[in-house]
């Protein structure tokens, strides 16, 4: 088998091209990737994406024969002019709200969706210049930038095996509906021979709306597109248990050091990109309302704050960072005092080491999203806990709580739920910690993410094959 990965950037951060340097890149996607290919095994595979705006086109061509041969990557130079209405345009200001139903912060600009089709015929070409599609290669596109490729990708090799995943969620129907190309963008993904989602209210809200836009109906996910079988289906995205279960020295030495400089006081964590969709700011506002209510907290608890920067380009994004800064310092100036910093607030990316010690050095973890379609620090953080100590608080709209029931699951528009949730965590008794932390344990480790590129890849196999019986018909 060979696999083909297409998503929007490649999984190497470029910080330097003249010798090359590089760092693995951040995020949900590819560390979910990287590990499926590591633990299945797989040795033939090639990932195309993106370079990402630090590399110069002159620069790129020094580069890209040492990124194919040594890191299997096939990177794409996307010119400015269309980067912007792209990435920043189309990709983030109008599928990015729309998808996480927050129509409201839309915006529907044609010059924008022009560049988000040039962008994905970008991606194909790439892909036929440079990887030979036989019987054998899957092509699995990834994520919401992309979703016109599966059909550019099967004009040209009618009989591939391609599979699209969404990272993000499905809107309900009547929200995609907003989407003035949402004729094309269906037909886009129709391309794929399984379209996979991580809930089942994606799925579903995906077929309502292939339903209601060109009047496809399915039978258990399975529907007839231009005489091809297509199966949509949910594929909840597991992680890599082992990489956050592990056994470290220099982890528990950075967990005692946390601990010991905060003075044992009660840790709360939190950790996010800077994005509206991640409910930071109701976040806050809990806190701070925690801190009026209860006297005897003051002093005893600190709230950690990692915010990894995110999406600078985007005015609604600097505006937001403006908004979080000034509540931290509201609060951190008005409870704060000599001997304690109630909120200690970073604006970086941490080590993954370091990430792991704070999962474990903390007694609380606070992940309240207004929408995500997974969250996979949520299950990070279950996952590193080999104490069966901590607990979880979890927004009822990210896609993990319909996998971590056991969590303290709440409503981040509830200011009020979210402060007696945080509350009832810091009061919570460790025999009652360790319970809930098990059970989610093992059902981290059934659906892993092995489990989970396993499945979706079977599933590309057993749709694909449905089409050559139909053919032979
Ligand atoms: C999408 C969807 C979906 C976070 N902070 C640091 C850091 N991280 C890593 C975590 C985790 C990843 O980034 C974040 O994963 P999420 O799942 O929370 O979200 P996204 O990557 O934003 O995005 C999301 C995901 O795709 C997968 O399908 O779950 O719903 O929005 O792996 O470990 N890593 C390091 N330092 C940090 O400070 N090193």
């Amino acid at each position: 088998m060979k696999l083909v990965i297409i998503a929007n950037r490649i999984p190497l951060t470029i910080r330097g091209t003249d010798p090359l340097i590089f760092v693995r890149s951040p995020g949900g996607l590819v560390s979910g990737i990287d590990a499926f290919i590591k633990k299945a095994n797989i040795s033939d595979w090639v990932w195309i994406g993106w370079v990402g705006s630090r590399v110069k086109k002159r620069d790129l061509e020094k580069i890209r024969s040492t990124l194919i041969q040594e890191s299997n990557c096939i990177p794409i130079y996307i010119p400015e002019k269309l980067l912007d209405k792209f990435y920043n345009g189309f990709s983030n200001k109008t599928l990015w709200p729309l998808f996480h139903n927050m129509p409201d912060l839309a915006t529907y600009k044609q010059d924008e969706w022009q560049s988000y089709q040039e962008v994905n015929k970008l991606f194909f070409r790439a892909l036929i210049d440079n990887v030979e599609v036989d019987k054998d290669t899957y092509i699995w596109i990834h994520d919401y930038h992309l979703m016109l490729l599966p059909s550019m990708v099967r004009e040209f090799y009618p009989d591939a095996k391609i599979g699209f995943f969404l990272h993000i969620p499905f809107p309900p129907p009547e929200t995609f509906a907003q989407l003035p190309w949402k004729r094309e963008t269906l037909e886009g993904l129709l391309g794929a021979d399984v379209i996979g989602f991580h809930t089942y209210e994606y799925t579903t809200n995906f077929l309502r709306s292939l339903s209601r836009v060109l009047g496809i109906e399915h039978s258990m996910g399975e529907l007839v597109y231009n005489s091809r079988i297509i199966k949509a289906d949910t594929f909840p995205m597991g992680i890599d248990v082992d990489k956050f279960n592990v056994k470290d020295d220099e982890i528990e030495e950075q967990v005692l050091s946390i601990k010991q400089v905060l003075h044992y006081k009660k840790i709360i964590f939190s950790v996010d990109r800077l994005d509206y969709t991640k409910g930071i700011y109701n976040r806050l506002l809990a806190y701070e309302d925690l801190l009026k209510r209860r006297e005897d907290f003051r002093n005893n608890v600190v709230l950690i704050l990692n915010i990894v920067p995110s999406r600078e380009g985007v005015e609604h994004y600097q505006r937001m960072k403006r908004q979080i800064e000034e509540k931290i310092a509201e609060i951190n100036g008005y409870f704060g005092s000599v001997e304690w910093v109630p909120i200690l607030y970073h604006y970086k990316s941490l080590p993954v080491n370091e990430l792991i010690a704070h999962y474990r050095a903390c007694d609380v973890i606070l992940i309240t999203p207004i929408k995500d379609g997974m969250n996979l620090v949520a299950k990070e953080f279950v996952a590193s806990r080999q104490d069966l100590k901590g607990v979880l608080i979890l927004s009822e709209f990210a896609g993990a709580a319909k996998e971590l029931g056991e969590a303290l699951i709440v409503n981040p528009n509830s200011i009020e739920e979210l402060s007696k949730a945080i509350e009832a965590a810091l009061d919570m008794p460790e025999d009652e910690q360790s319970f809930r932390l098990k059970a989610m344990q093992e059902r981290l480790r059934r659906y892993d993410i092995l489990r989970w590129g396993n499945d979706f890849i079977s599933s590309v196999k057993e749709i694909s094959s449905k089409r050559e019986i139909l053919k032979t018909k």
